[in-house]
């Protein structure tokens, strides 16, 4: 309740003072998804020669984070597709090559001398994994495994009639979705949400006579499942594919109805429901797995989950649904953007797409993309559960695209890009949980294929600590996976200031850095220390004599993350004033690091030499993690490097796959780019075909507004959070930057609750581009500078305490 009224008086006061533009009704109008019509075949026809059901990304989204559902709202039959975050097949599996450390020198060498055609040879046959790695991203039957739906409940009402006054839409704000519907003089009404307070998925079926509703429930699967209806229930189980020939993972779900009026009765596999006034199904869900390397089985999960299904189906709905919006309201109202001129929200979802695709400038579109964004990362990552994955938590196929794995050379790092600026720190902890186990197998892994102390980890990883090398060297060798991830344990303390979270992380950095220290190697050349063999993430460079290759000694990028990670690492041990003996080994190795030039070109080059890219426009420009997301390269502090950036960026151009738009849209935003960054973001918000894999250009969004890569792939739906939290706001260089790339089109508006390093959140409001006011809300004590356009002002801030200021920075005046 205290939610919901602080939540009120903030939108009234918003309404009086803030945005006279907007009227009060649009202001209250929540944000929210909507169509005029179910997602089924029917309604997608002109969407035709997509393989994996085109209507998928009509559906609704819904997630507690380990749960997720994707509502069809099909008036006769109500389909929701199920997914649990655990539900991988594949098992755990040795797959650490122990011919690799044979050759390791010998390719230093050859690479060193120029030779990369005899390197990249050497290096094909030698430092790849053992075994079948990831199955070409088609590991659904190897030990890798693969990510997979959990099948399908199916609510038939055996009805043909025709049907009126139809609405299906999903409340952002509350996580609930609605469908409504006529049909014979009779209004029907469906609520389903994914609760993370109850742990289950709830579904409410009403209608205006009682006794109207009489329908079938089941379930099913493409293979793995049985189903059975049995004292008033239902329930699926089965187990997956260990990629081994055998039964891997189990999991159960269970479907429990609670009717008021009419009966329940088990017809064969299915539940009948006769003539009942109301239904409510409690859908429960769990697979036998536990993130606990090298045991990942969890043998009470079965009686864990009965007395789970037993606890939440006792709860009056109401109860449930409270509870619910109260969690999903808490984590979505922390955060609010508004921009002014909104229009009203009355065009369905695909028509608005339809219309932004074709004109342009929509800012309720904006605010909805962000929004839905925070939405989808709160729904996909919580506490408890694995971190979201390249589909977040939801997933339709048996074999997803790229086993709907971690990838860590960029897509699960942007899927927590958002996590601390958009205010949801809560949400990180999925991905420290998961960083942390890796540490063991990522020992093994050092210690066999690179004689190494500390733990690795390369492009790819998945339920089952898989931290080799890929099967292929040109993508499979990212060295800098391991530094890269342990940005995010940094940057949650840089954000919160958490010091019991920096001492238990500590130990990851220590080891990741220990990692580091042995893995590095001189260049005769320069005396500098380099990463290699690496390559730079999926990109290929040409030599001078034609050869086409990926790896080489020094590529900027591992230079840059192993930077940051040492950097940090530093600064930790400052915070916890720890004497670990490996500090001073970190420092010096350092500041012996070989950092990124500047090319005969002006750009920033990618490799240690200046070679031309086989791809001038490759999606991945992982050089550019020393502007965004990392720190190295700022307007401020290395405005030459920041030139050189923008070169690369421009050389890169402005198309792209999802992830790669939102990228790009967050380093013009560091760039201070503010018009060019809204013309990626742009890009990123058109309405795109339905269609397979396209690893170039056809980056876009779906009806759902589920971000294309395509396909469907989350990382460019949390990336744009992130990076739409780049354009008002940034902390990166010791300064809190208030609007410092605000698009020209946005000159008015006001966003509230973004967080910024030092532990402060953020109130800013503008007009004509300018701020006319703003507010510091401190959690720590400390210095905060702040800084817009050419004022400056430093606080010293103390921890509770909210800082009102005007226009010039100045106290406001009360
Ligand atoms: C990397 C990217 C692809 C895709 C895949 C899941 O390989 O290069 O674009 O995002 O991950």
């Amino acid at each position: 309740m205290q939610i919901v009224s602080s939540r009120l008086r903030r939108l009234l006061v918003a309404c009086v003072i803030a945005v006279p533009v907007m009227t009060q009704a649009q202001q209250r109008q929540p944000l929210r998804i909507w169509y005029q019509q179910p997602a089924n075949a029917a309604a997608v026809d002109s969407l035709k020669g997509w393989k994996n059901e085109p209507e998928w990304v009509y559906a609704l989204p819904i997630g507690n984070g380990s749960l997720g559902g994707m509502v069809f709202g099909d008036v006769n039959r109500e389909r929701i597709q199920l997914n649990e975050k655990s539900l991988w097949s594949g098992s755990p599996d040795d797959n650490d090559n122990p011919n690799a450390y044979a050759h390791l020198q010998e390719i230093r060498n050859l690479l060193f001398a120029g030779k990369y055609k005899e390197a990249v040879a050497l290096t094909e046959k030698t430092q790849v994994c053992k075994g079948a790695g990831s199955g070409e991203g088609n590991g659904a039957n190897v030990p890798f495994g693969c990510f997979q739906t959990m099948g399908d409940l199916r609510l038939n009402f055996h009805k043909d009639q025709p049907w009126s006054d139809y609405y299906r839409g999903l409340d952002i704000e509350k996580g609930l979705v609605t469908v409504k519907y006529s049909q014979q003089g009779v209004s029907y009404q469906r609520e389903i949400f994914a609760s993370y307070p109850d742990k289950a998925m709830v579904i409410r079926l009403t209608a205006s006579a009682k006794g109207a509703l009489s329908f079938s429930v089941k379930a099913d699967r493409p293979e793995r499942f049985t189903t059975k209806a049995t004292n008033g229930r239902l329930e699926m189980s089965g187990a997956m594919s260990n990629g081994k020939g055998g039964n891997g993972m189990q999991y159960k779900t269970i479907v429990t109805p609670v009717v008021k009026g009419g009966k329940v009765s088990a017809q064969g596999d299915s539940l009948l429901i006769t003539k009942a006034d109301e239904v409510v199904l409690i859908l429960t869900a769990a697979t036998n797995y536990r993130l606990h390397y090298p045991d990942y089985v969890n043998d009470n999960y079965a009686a864990q989950l009965e007395a789970q299904t037993k606890k939440t189906a006792a709860q009056p709905y109401q109860a449930l649904l409270n509870r619910h919006v109260a969690d999903v309201a808490g984590l979505m109202n922390r955060v609010t953007f508004r921009l002014d001129n909104t229009p009203p929200d009355n065009l369905p979802t695909d028509k608005r797409l339809e219309q932004f695709t074709a004109n342009g400038n929509d800012p309720l579109l904006y605010q909805l993309y962000f929004q839905y964004g925070r939405y989808l990362l709160l729904s996909s990552s919580r506490k408890g559960s694995l971190p979201a994955n390249l589909q977040g938590i939801w997933a339709n196929q048996i074999q997803t695209a790229w086993n709907g794995d971690y990838h860590t050379d960029i897509n699960v790092q942007m899927n927590y890009w958002p996590v601390e600026v958009a205010n949801l720190a809560d949400c990180q902890e999925p991905l420290t949980d998961l960083i942390a186990s890796l540490v063991t197998p990522g020992k093994r892994t050092a210690g066999i294929h690179y004689k190494a102390k500390g733990w690795c980890v390369h492009p790819i990883t998945n339920v089952w600590g898989y931290t080799a090398p890929g099967e292929h060297p040109s993508w499979g060798l990212h060295l800098g996976a391991g530094a890269w991830l342990c940005q995010h344990l940094w940057e949650h303390y840089a954000f919160t200031g958490d010091k019991k979270y920096l001492e238990k992380v500590m130990p990851v950095l220590l080891d990741a850095c220990r990692f580091y220290l042995d893995w590095l190697v001189k260049d005769p050349a320069t005396g500098k220390l380099v990463s290699g063999p690496a390559s730079s993430p999926e990109n290929t460079f040409i030599t001078a004599d034609g050869t086409h290759a990926q790896i080489s000694m020094g590529p900027s990028h591992d230079q840059e993350v192993i930077h940051d990670l040492f950097n940090n690492t530093l600064k930790a041990a400052q915070s916890l004033q720890s004497n670990d003996p490996l500090v001073t080994r970190i420092s010096a190795a350092r500041d012996q690091l070989l950092l990124p030039g500047i090319g005969p070109d002006g750009r920033l080059m990618e490799w240690a030499q200046p070679f031309g890219e086989a791809e001038p426009t490759h999606r991945h420009f992982s050089h550019l993690f020393a502007l965004y997301p990392g720190d190295q390269i700022t307007m401020s502090g290395t405005p030459a490097l920041a030139t050189a950036a923008r070169k690369s960026l421009e050389k890169r151009g402005d198309s792209g796959t999802g992830w790669s738009l939102a990228w790009k849209v967050a380093c013009w935003a560091r760039l201070y780019e503010g018009d060019r960054a809204l013309k990626l973001l742009d890009r990123l918000l058109r309405l795109v075909p339905v269609r397979e894999v396209d690893m170039s250009t056809g980056g876009g969004t779906y009806p759902n507004l589920f971000c294309a890569h395509p396909p469907f792939q989350i990382d460019g739906n949390l990336g744009a959070v992130a990076a739409i939290s780049e354009l008002l706001l940034q902390s990166q260089d010791g300064k809190i930057s208030l609007l410092p790339a605000l698009p020209s089109s946005w000159a008015n508006g006001e966003i509230k609750g973004l967080r910024a390093r030092g532990g402060f959140i953020i109130d800013i409001r503008w007009k004509e581009g300018k701020v006319t006011n703003a507010t510091v809300h401190a959690t720590q004590n400390g210095a905060c500078q702040l800084r817009t356009g050419n004022i400056q002002r430093t606080l010293t801030a103390k921890a509770g305490m909210a800082y009102h200021l005007d226009s010039q920075l100045h106290d406001a005046k009360k």
